[in-house]
Formats: C-alpha cells, structure tokens, sequence
C-alpha cells in the first residue's frame, strides 16, 4: 500500500517552482492570456528532464502530471498492494489509474470509502435484510439465503464512483479525502433486483425515495449514531439494474466493500450505494437520514464563485454523475524514443447517460483526435476506448483525454464549478510522455 504525501513535500522540494504551478505563478512569470512565461517553462523543463514541447499551450496554475505523486509504505489485506490509502480510520482508498486497465475492475483494486468503522465480524448465515418505511405495504424480512432462493438473480457491471473523486483538485480546498482520480471501479455485480424485493413488500402510491441503512459503526464509538443513511428517488430505485448485491466478479463482496450485501446504483454518487446493508426503508419524502442533507453530498443549485459560502437552502442533492474518463494505458511517466507511436487506452463513463465520443490532445487541448470508443457492456457499464498517438519531435509531452456523453456534455479540460465540498470534478485525466 501506498501513503500519498502530497503537494506539501513536493513544495519543500522544489519551493519556487511548486510555488508558481500551483498559484498561478508570480505575475512576472505569467503573460496576461494566463500561460506560463519562458523562463518557468525552462526550469520545469530542467526538473522534468526535457523540454515541455506544447509548454505555450499549458495553462498556468497547473502542475505538469509528471510531477504530482509521491508515495510512501502502507497496507489494507484484501487489497492491491499499490492502492493509496488516504486516510486510515476511517480507511479510504483510491486506485492509481493504471490499476484500473482492466476492462471489469478486480476486487481487489476497487477503491475503499468508508465513513465509519466496519462490521468487525459478519456471520453471513445470519444476515437479515429488513424492508420498511412509511411507504410499504407489508415490512419484510429477508436472510440472504432467501433473498438468493426468493427473487431472480442478475449480474450487470456497473460503475460505481464516489461523489467526491477528484476533490483535491479544488481550490479553494474542500475539507474531506483528498482523491485524485481513483475513487471509481466497474466491476460486475451479482445480485437481485431492488425492484422485486420492494414489489414483494409491497410499495404504497406515495412513495418517493428509499433510504439504506448499515451496520457499520460511527468513529466516535457511539451505538445510537447511524454512520451514513443515504438513498434514491423511487424511479432510480425501480431501474433494472439496481441492484441489492452479495457479490463482485462471482466472489463474495469483500469486507471493506460491503460483505455480505449491499447496494448498487450504477452512474449515481457511490454513497447512495449502502454497505453492509440491513435495512431499506420505502419513504414518503426525500429520505432524510444522515449524509443526505446539509452540504454532504450536495452542490449548489446554481453555480457559485470559488470560495462563497452557501446557504444550506441552496444546496441540492447529486444525482446522475458527469461524463468523465480515464487514461489507464500507459501509466504517466513513461518514456518512448522518437518515432515510435504510442498506443493509449482506458475507460469512459456518463452517469445515467452513455458516452458518445472520447478524444484526446497532446498540445494541451489545442487540437483534439478521435478514439475508438466501445459500446458498454451494458447500461451504467464504463466504456473502453483506444488510440495510438504520435509525437513530433523530442521532450516532454501531456495526453489529455476527453470524453463527451450522449448529450453532447464534454468534460471541462479544467476543474468545473466549485462546489464548498468538492465534488463533481469531470476534468480531463492527463498523464505525462517523455520523448527521448
Ligand atoms: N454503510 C455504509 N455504506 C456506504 C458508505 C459507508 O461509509 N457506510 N460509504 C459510501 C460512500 S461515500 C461511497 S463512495 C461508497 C464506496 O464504496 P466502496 O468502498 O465499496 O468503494 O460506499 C457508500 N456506502
Ligand atoms: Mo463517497
């Protein structure tokens, strides 16, 4: 495992030139359409160890990718021994995305975010899952062995990001786990429908969400304090490929990702995707649990300067999440000798939506060129994309991909809206290429 130390070390190394790539630059440095000057392209350069070649074109305040992650020692059994862990207790931790090349996502590299404490032992044969709520016509109680005998069993793969993959990125800061790009996976799901076991209880005329619940714990030790109670309006709640969910890849769930049941909503926040579920209530209302309201999970209505501060009135729940990609081939960093063409790769993926077209850019979005792009493997399932690049001449280089969703939303080459907890950020996934 891997600890990220962060831009703070990096800073201590390399003080005057972090510095200006991550504040802008001092004024001298910075011609007045925002790019870098000369001479701070020239010491870049000397750290990076060649020439940036499209350097005009990188926009200021940016860190060339080549420069952004540092690592130390860290461990969570279970789990790929490169996933970095950001935080230990509780344990949350994100995939390096050249980790995640894979066209269904391995258990073991899917990202952790926990907000409490596990269950420490879970006695499968035991596990009741509980429907109830103001909405349902007849609570009912399920083992896991009846919920398996009981309903049709479906396997989808299914995108599963949490809502505040890419927060780091924010400025001014968003307090919470510092993700990069990792805090997402597609893995195939194998579960029952959410639908039928809900139809089975019966859902009354007025339901409008279902809230999860858990039994995880809450860090300050407290039995009465529920961890995290989040949940779905009815019509994702009724989609096919919702699912309550006992395994991943044909495997149990591991423990850190929900074992033994959980739920799955493709393409929304991963926190509406309840672990070590035990009860779904069928509401009458927006469920109101804890992690639904305030600023968790919430973004402002209409869009904000960076910094203001909100009121909760204005703050609005995330639904389907924004087109994004990832660049999962090669891993940043790697070098490549003049004249060889470089073949590229990764993953897609648009909330409720599909993805229409990626592309990608080696002169920093100046020019864009096609990838091929597959269908996905079903509904919410990311979708793979392919390119081979060529680059013009010696030094150092940036791919860009970008990614564009079935209504025609591209992802922002920059941060998008601020939001007061970092949230949503779809920016374009960079990795570095030296030409040698
Ligand atoms: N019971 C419970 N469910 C939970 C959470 C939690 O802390 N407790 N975290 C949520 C959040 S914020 C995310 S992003 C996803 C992460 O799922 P994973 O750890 O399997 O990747 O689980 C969601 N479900
Ligand atoms: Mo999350």
């Amino acid at each position: 495992m891997k600890k990220r130390i962060g831009l703070r070390k990096l800073y201590q190394q390399y003080p005057k030139q972090a510095g200006q790539w991550l504040w802008g630059g001092s004024s001298s440095s910075l011609s007045r359409r925002g790019f870098l000057s000369k001479s701070a392209l020239l010491s870049m350069g000397a750290v990076l160890g060649g020439p940036i070649v499209f350097g005009k074109q990188l926009p200021a305040g940016i860190i060339p990718a080549a420069l952004l992650h540092e690592e130390a020692p860290f461990e969570i059994p279970g789990k790929h021994p490169e996933l970095v862990v950001l935080n230990d207790r509780p344990v949350n931790a994100e995939t390096p995305p050249h980790l995640l090349d894979d066209q269904i996502t391995p258990a073991d590299k899917l990202f952790i975010r926990n907000n409490g404490i596990p269950p420490q032992s879970v006695d499968a044969s035991q596990w009741v899952l509980t429907i109830d709520g103001e909405s349902v016509e007849r609570p009912q109680s399920y083992t896991l062995a009846e919920l398996k005998e009981k309903f049709t069993q479906y396997t989808y793969q299914l995108t599963l990001e949490c809502g505040g993959n890419g927060r780091s990125e924010f400025n001014p800061p968003a307090r919470g786990n510092q993700w990069t790009t990792g805090a997402v996976g597609s893995p195939e799901w194998t579960g029952v429908r959410l639908r039928d076991v809900l139809e089975d209880a019966g859902i009354k005329s007025d339901a409008v969400y279902i809230g999860y619940y858990g039994n995880d714990s809450h860090l300050s030790g407290d039995p009465e304090k529920v961890v995290i109670s989040r949940g779905v309006p009815m019509s994702k709640a009724l989609e096919d490929e919702s699912l309550i969910a006992w395994a991943i890849n044909g495997k149990d769930l591991p423990l850190m990702n929900g074992y033994p049941l959980r739920l799955i909503f493709g393409g929304w926040p991963a926190s509406a995707s309840g672990k070590w579920l035990t009860r779904i209530s069928v509401r009458n209302q927006v469920h109101d649990g804890p992690k639904m309201g305030g600023y968790s999970y919430r973004v402002p209505c209409k869009p904000v300067a960076p910094g203001t501060v909100v009121p909760e009135e204005d703050m609005c729940i995330i639904e389907s999440m924004p087109v994004k990609s990832l660049i999962t081939y090669p891993k940043t960093g790697g070098r490549l000798d003049l004249g060889q063409s470089l073949d590229i790769r990764g993953h897609a993926w648009a909330g409720d939506l599909s993805v229409r077209t990626v592309e990608f850019s080696i002169d920093f979005g100046s020019t864009w060129q096609p990838c091929q792009l597959l269908p996905p493997k079903n509904r919410l399932a990311w979708q793979h994309w392919s390119a081979t690049a060529n680059f013009p001449e010696k030094g150092y280089y940036e791919v860009w991909a970008r990614a564009t969703d079935s209504k025609g939303n591209a992802q922002p080459m920059l941060v998008p809206g601020w939001n007061p907890r970092g949230y949503l950020n779809n920016a374009c996934h960079r990795i570095a290429v030296m030409v040698v």
